[in-house]
């Protein structure tokens, strides 16, 4: 036989990729200009405590500690703080940011960049970093890295969540078209050195798009719990959906699969907000933004070019806080499968100040005894 017979014999389905579109979650709703990171410091409370980290916008960070600001509710946050305190800062847990790029260069990302674990599927290249645009329009994984994994105690814009952990870019995003061949490789890119991976997009959030995952994407999926982190499962974070109260994240068949954890938004005064979505598939919750005219009330976090930012909101900005306190619950115990990632999300979500300010999705107890809201999941995570 030629190696060419071979080659044909081999080949068992070719398939033809369609193009259909995917949106970044959250982009339109908040659009800040950035702020440098020297400027906040003047707004910066000096009377620190030992041990605080010197990071100006850490005290912006009101998802990691809520002491009221920009009109918050105290004690209304991840609990960050209790991790920190036993030692878990993400040490040796990768995320990977399935987005637009991510400025890798950016000082306060730099350091915790895992450049062999990234990929720019847009364009084909190792290089994720992000494609310039007058608006900055590709600023949205930039955003979400910081929020997990900026350095800690570098005078440079926050904190991460999971400070001491490695990031990936897994530039996805930037292309006319998405095909279920990128998803795929995507969702399925390096398994053995990447353990979360955190979405902030979807199908189009109009209330009238049912869709979710395509073939290959599904296969990866699924190949991705069975045998991700050396088989306990790759977790696949995942952002319920900025559609609104005419939107149902069950019609997002990624949110709602069974192997993602779908996280949606509150505000910093524990109201949903305005573009969150409802369904039985949400797990719990983190933040998006604050209460509207406050300032500095958006996510703090890096953004393009160096820069920092106050203003980053939509459940795009909730899903990764979610991987950041899964990132430290996998240093605590990097045994935990994809499934224990599930319960642990489960079992210590709290309701804490959580409620529907419209009254339509109240409180309920469900039959494991467990309260429950349908846009909230089993409330906030705790990473305590
Ligand atoms: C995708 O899977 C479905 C269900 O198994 C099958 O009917 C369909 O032909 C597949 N599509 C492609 C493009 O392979
Ligand atoms: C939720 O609770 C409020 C206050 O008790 C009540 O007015 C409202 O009717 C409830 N909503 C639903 C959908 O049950
Ligand atoms: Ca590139
Ligand atoms: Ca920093
Ligand atoms: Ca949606």
């Amino acid at each position: 036989m030629t190696s060419v017979s071979v080659f044909i014999v081999q080949v068992k389905l070719a398939v033809q990729q369609a193009g259909f579109l995917r949106h970044k979650r959250g982009y339109v709703k908040i659009r800040g200009m950035p702020v440098k990171g020297g400027d906040v410091t003047a707004h910066r409370n000096d009377a620190k405590l030992k041990g605080e980290p010197n990071d100006p916008l850490f005290d912006k960070q009101w998802y990691i500690r809520n002491t009221g600001q920009a009109g918050g509710v105290p004690k209304l946050d991840l609990n960050v703080g209790a991790a920190w305190a036993l030692g878990y800062t993400g040490k040796h847990v990768t995320t990977a940011i399935m987005d637009d790029g991510v400025d890798y260069m950016h000082p306060d990302l730099h350091d915790n960049f895992n450049a062999e674990a990234s990929y720019d599927f847009s364009s084909n290249d190792p290089f994720p970093y992000p494609r310039y645009t007058d608006d900055w329009f590709n600023s949205h994984g930039t955003r979400c890295a910081g929020e997990i994994s900026a350095k800690r105690d570098n005078k440079i814009c926050g904190v991460g969540i999971a400070y001491d952990s490695k990031i990936a870019g897994l530039r996805m995003l930037d292309q006319p078209y998405m095909t279920d061949l990128i998803e795929a490789n995507s969702m399925g890119h390096r398994p053995d050195l990447i353990d979360i991976y955190s979405a902030s997009w979807g199908p189009t959030d109009d209330g009238r798009t049912v869709d979710g995952p395509r073939n290959a994407t599904m296969r990866a999926i699924v190949k991705g719990v069975n045998e991700g982190r050396g088989g306990l499962g790759s977790i696949y974070v995942w952002a319920s959906g900025d559609g609104g109260p005419d939107d149902d994240c069950n019609c997002d068949g990624y949110a709602a699969s069974m192997w993602t954890i779908s996280i949606n938004s509150a505000t910093n005064d524990g109201q949903t907000a305005g573009y969150d979505e409802s369904c039985s598939s949400t797990l719990a919750s983190t933040f998006s933004n604050g209460k509207s005219g406050y300032r500095d009330a958006g996510v703090a976090t890096t953004d393009l070019y160096g820069e920092c930012t106050t203003r980053h909101s939509g459940t795009s900005a909730a899903a990764p806080e979610a991987a950041g306190v899964f990132a430290l619950a996998l240093q605590a115990n990097p045994k935990l499968t994809w499934r224990d990632v599930q319960h642990l999300t489960v079992l210590t979500s709290k309701r804490n100040h959580l409620y529907d300010p419209n009254g339509e999705h109240n409180w309920t107890i469900n039959g494991a005894g467990l309260e429950f809201n349908h846009l909230f999941g089993y409330g906030v995570l705790d990473a305590g």
